[in-house]
């Protein structure tokens, strides 16, 4: 199974994810791949920036690595921003072809995410120092059909983590 997470920079999805990592290698019949966004950007898409295009061609590429993961019986935990809706849908369709795709939007609003500010780009991207930011000066288009919503300004991240993992037990995708 593929769990996906989409939401703006800032939102959770990394804390979550590292969270989920954890709960799911003590459950442990299963390896399980996490591919954060700032990772991937470092080790897979380096050459890439922030262009619809670029963004595109990072998020296939994860889809791609998922696809694979789930197709040999682990558990790829995807933590991008993935802000286009037509491309998770692409991701979506890849992994579904080889087990399941579990889409968590990380609703946390775009005013939250900015007032935390933890890598201090909001700040820069008002400030027209970072072009294309996702939310302030790129599009977000916001899941409508995800298979959990979560907002982080209403739960801790262990919460979301632990939502996350019964809905997978129930659902039949981990025991
Ligand atoms: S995605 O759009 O291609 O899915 P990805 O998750 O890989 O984005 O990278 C987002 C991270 O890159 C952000 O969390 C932030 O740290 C950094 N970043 C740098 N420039 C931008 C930008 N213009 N828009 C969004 N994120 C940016």
């Amino acid at each position: 199974v593929t769990v996906f997470f989409t939401g703006l920079s800032g939102a959770g999805k990394s804390t979550i994810a590292r969270v989920l990592l954890s709960k799911l290698l003590e459950i442990g019949d299963r390896t399980v791949t996490l591919l954060d966004g700032d990772i991937v950007r470092k080790h897979l898409s380096s050459e890439l920036g922030f262009s619809r295009a670029h963004r595109d061609l990072n998020i296939l590429r994860i889809g791609f690595v998922a696809s694979e993961i789930t197709k040999h019986g682990g558990i790829a935990l995807c933590a991008p921003i993935a802000p286009y809706r037509e491309t998770r849908r692409k991701v979506r369709a890849m992994v579904e072809a080889h087990g399941g795709f579990f889409e968590v939007y990380v609703s946390t609003s775009l005013a939250t995410c900015e007032a935390r500010d933890r890598k201090g780009l909001y700040a820069k991207a008002r400030a027209g120092v970072i072009k294309e930011f996702t939310g302030i000066s790129d599009p977000y288009e916001a899941p409508e059909n995800a298979e959990l919503v979560i907002d982080t300004s209403e739960c801790t991240p262990l919460e979301a983590a632990q939502m996350i993992v019964t809905r997978l037990e129930t659902e039949g995708f981990i025991r």
